[in-house]
Formats: structure tokens, sequence, C-alpha cells
């Protein structure tokens, strides 16, 4: 159309991700927040949204995204967070795993392993790029965990073998979790797991931890991106802490773009 505004030339579109993302629901309150009510928060997929800016991205054209870090698309593209004075994605976040009750007396090993899981963006990001580029995720995080076994025996000096123990671990196809979730399985089946992740939804997957259908999840926001999920189920769990620190969450826009701060998606 003719409207020559920053919400015109973005066809007053955030192209967002799954509905139950925690990040989705930052991004409504950022829109009352900020006065965008003439955007529409479209909903899609992790997948989805970096096609979009990908195909957008090649054409040098506006687009606005939900993105986080640690993330391929900041490795692949010249990206920026907009500013938030408002605060309303929050300061860094961590990743959490979190347990099933009764996990530590069913299958002490897998839960030991969990407990002492810990690695570096880099290393997520590793996995990731890989993935992005092709890989199979069962073989990057393979591959991963061939190439780190320093890391890896941190987390399982010690621990006992098994022999075909099942275990379920839920994620959601965030890329992130993605490769975490496999690098760790592959981890547990190292030791003699007979692991299986499952692919939920948001919900889902918190539902699944906090009910036992799912024996972990390394895949927890906080403090605020799951922040609602966590509090609605915290009697339920056993969180065994941070495994990745330095994660975060906005909106994100090609560096070409000429604007700095959310407020600016109003001018
Ligand atoms: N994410 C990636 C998720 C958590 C991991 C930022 C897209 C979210 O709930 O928003």
């Amino acid at each position: 159309g003719d409207d020559s505004s920053v919400g015109g030339s973005l066809d007053y579109t955030i192209t967002g991700i799954d509905a139950g993302a925690g990040i989705m629901a930052a991004t409504e309150e950022a829109i009352e927040a900020y006065g965008l009510e003439d955007y529409n928060l479209q909903t899609s997929s992790s997948a989805a949204m970096t096609a979009a800016l990908d195909a957008a991205y090649t054409n040098e054209e506006p687009i606005v995204v939900t993105g986080w870090t640690p993330h391929w698309k900041f490795a692949k593209y010249d990206l920026k967070y907009l500013e938030d004075p408002q605060g309303i994605f929050g300061e860094s976040e961590v990743i959490h795993t979190i347990a099933r009750a009764g996990l530590d007396t069913d299958h002490p090993s897998a839960y030991q392993v969990l407990e002492n899981f810990y690695w570096e963006q880099d290393d997520m990001g590793a996995i990731m790029i890989d993935v992005n580029e092709g890989a199979d995720p069962v073989d990057a995080a393979a591959d991963w965990v061939a190439a780190n076994q320093d890391k890896v025996s941190e987390w399982t000096d010690g621990v006992s073998h098994v022999d075909g123990d099942q275990i379920t671990l839920a994620f959601v196809a965030w890329d992130s979790e993605i490769a975490s979730t496999h690098m760790i399985g592959k981890v547990l089946e190292d030791i003699g797991y007979d692991v299986e992740l499952v692919s939920l939804e948001a919900a889902g997957m918190w539902t699944a931890v906090a009910t036992g259908s799912a024996d972990a999840i390394v895949a927890a926001w906080l403090p605020g991106t799951h922040a609602a999920y966590y509090e609605d189920y915290k009697e339920d769990f056993i969180d065994l802490g941070v495994n990745l620190e330095g994660a975060g969450i906005g909106l994100v826009v090609p560096a070409y773009m000429d604007i700095d701060s959310i407020e600016d998606l109003n001018n």
C-alpha cells in the first residue's frame, strides 16, 4: 500500500512462532505496553519463522520476528534486538533442567547426569548450526558428544551404567531445544538408557514432566519466559537447576533496518 510508516513497511506484522511459547505471551504484552495494537502477531512455528526471516533477509526487506539467544540466526545473519525500554522481555534468562517427581529414586543414574548437565552457549550453538546446515539432529548431537568427551565425562563420571531402562525426554521443536534434548538423550543412551524423545507443544511439555508421563525436560526458560508454566506446576516436579546461562528473548530485526527500539515500531 502507500503507508510509508514503519508499521506499513512491515504490513503491521510481527512474525511469531508456536502459540504456547513464552515469547509469544511476552510479545502480546509488549504489543499492549507499547501501543502496537495495529500489529498482528502471527502464530507459526520456529521453522516457519526462520524461513520468513531468510526470505526477507535475502531481499533486504523489513521484518520483525520473535527471536531468542542462543540461536543460529545470529551467526548466519546480521541482526539486532530492538531495545525494550519497558523491560517487557526481561533481563538475561537461564535454562533449567526439570525432572519428574520420583526420578531420583527410580532412575538415579539418569537423575545424576541430568543434575550435572551444564554447558555453554557455543556448545548448543555448534549443534544448532550443524542442524541448520542440514544435519540430522541425532547425528549433530552424536558428533558434539564425540568431540566433547571432556565435558560429557564431567556429567557422567562415577555414574553407574544401566541396562536398557527407559527414559522419556519431552521437548518443543524450538531450534535450541532440538539441540539440547538430542544431545542429553545421546549422553543417556551412552550409559545404557533406552531414550525416547517426545516433541510436544509448550504446555504439553510442562504437563508431561509435571504428571510424570515424561521423565525430564532440559528446556525450562526462566525466570521470565516460562514463569507461568513453572508457577502452575512447581509443586509437582524437581528443579535440577541451570544448564545454560546468558539466554534471552526479544523482538529481532535485520541490522539494515533503520529502527533501534520497540517504540520505533510506532513510527
Ligand atoms: N523460545 C525458545 C521458547 C523457549 C525456548 C524462546 C522460543 C519460548 O518459550 O519462548
